[in-house]
């Protein structure tokens, strides 16, 4: 069989050896939340760890062994100033002087779905730090260096883009314990089957969105009619909308009215990795990359996929605005 470069060799190659060792640490760390959670029915790692994190959700031990695994193997990596993770309030600094990477990452995203054996994933960003590390971590995400996404599944596999390179290459895990390269050019079809969102939310959106997917489902778009798919974890979903095409939407809610899921760690870095596969990805009024955040755990409703669905829906919730 021919050889496959490793996600390591893949960074190094495109973006300098710098790079390629963050790579290398958050491909350690994934490897090792893999193995947890593919022995955690024998392991009891199952279930809550009796905390509550910074966004008052109950922590699962899952939960923290990622957090805790990502800060030690990216701890070790001398370019690396800090982490942001989801499960910690503030960034978690290292004695780095000098250091030009920020990490920021969801360790393990799709808490309802840790415990039933179902998809769950960890997504990462990288920023270049340049004085204040919250300052860095906040500019808009159209200043990220890289960011990627694992989705533990059947199989384990990891998708990367860089901010200033065209591309989104994927890797699986192997039976060794490396991510090596499976597809060098993954693209996201113009216009796809599927839809995804909580619909139970529905009757709580607001009406454009309800209508969008009324339409999706009724007439569909250049006609094809939709059918729908939700997984719950967003990076389960978001992987299968980037491989067959459609699209991901996580509107505003009453509950949640500026929108449930975090511009940093999870809208972000799948921006970057959906427009570098030719999708698209906006908040309702605004392209996601354009966003500065105010805060390293704000909130964003969040609309990913191909550009047909995309821009459709732009085109409603703008026509709702007027
Ligand atoms: P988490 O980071 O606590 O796991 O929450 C984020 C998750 C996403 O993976 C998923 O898209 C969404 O929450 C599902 O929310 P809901 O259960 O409201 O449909
Ligand atoms: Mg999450």
């Amino acid at each position: 069989m021919a050889y496959r470069r490793t996600v390591e060799e893949f960074v190094t190659e495109r973006a300098g050896a710098e790079l390629g060792v963050v790579f290398a640490a958050i491909a350690v760390a994934s490897q090792g939340i893999e193995r947890q959670i593919r022995l955690a029915g024998l392991s009891d790692v199952y279930g809550a760890f009796g905390a509550v994190n910074v966004q008052g959700e109950q922590q699962q031990k899952l939960d923290v062994y990622a957090n805790d695994e990502l800060i030690a193997q990216l701890g070790k990596v001398k370019s690396v100033a800090a982490v942001v993770s989801e499960e910690d309030e503030g960034p978690v600094m290292f004695d780095h002087p000098g250091a030009e990477f920020a990490v920021i990452f969801d360790p393990l995203d799709g808490s309802s779905n840790i415990d039933v054996n179902v998809n769950v994933g960890t997504i990462f960003s990288i920023a270049r730090v340049s004085g204040d590390v919250v300052e860095s971590v906040l500019k808009p995400g159209t200043e990220q260096i890289a960011a990627g996404y694992v989705v533990y599944g059947p199989s384990t596999v990891m998708v990367i883009a860089f901010g200033d390179k065209d591309g989104v290459a994927g890797f699986t895990l192997d039976a060794e314990g490396r991510f090596v390269l499976t597809s060098e050019s993954m693209t996201m079809p113009p216009q796809g089957p599927y839809y995804s969102a909580n619909e139970a939310n529905a009757a709580s959106w607001p009406v454009a969105y309800q209508e969008f997917v009324k339409t999706l489902v009724s007439e569909g778009l250049a006609g094809k009619a939709y059918s729908a798919r939700y997984i719950g974890s967003l990076v389960a979903d978001f992987h299968r909308t980037l491989l067959k095409g459609g699209v991901f939407l996580y509107p505003p809610t009453e509950k949640a009215p500026t929108g449930k899921l975090r511009l940093l760690y999870e809208a972000r870095p799948l921006a970057l990795i959906a427009e570098k596969a030719g999708g698209a990805a906006v908040n309702g009024a605004t392209r996601i990359l354009d966003l500065k955040a105010e805060g390293i755990h704000e909130r964003t409703s969040l609309i990913v996929g191909s550009k047909a669905e995309v821009e459709a829906l732009n085109r409603l919730v703008m026509g709702a605005a007027k």
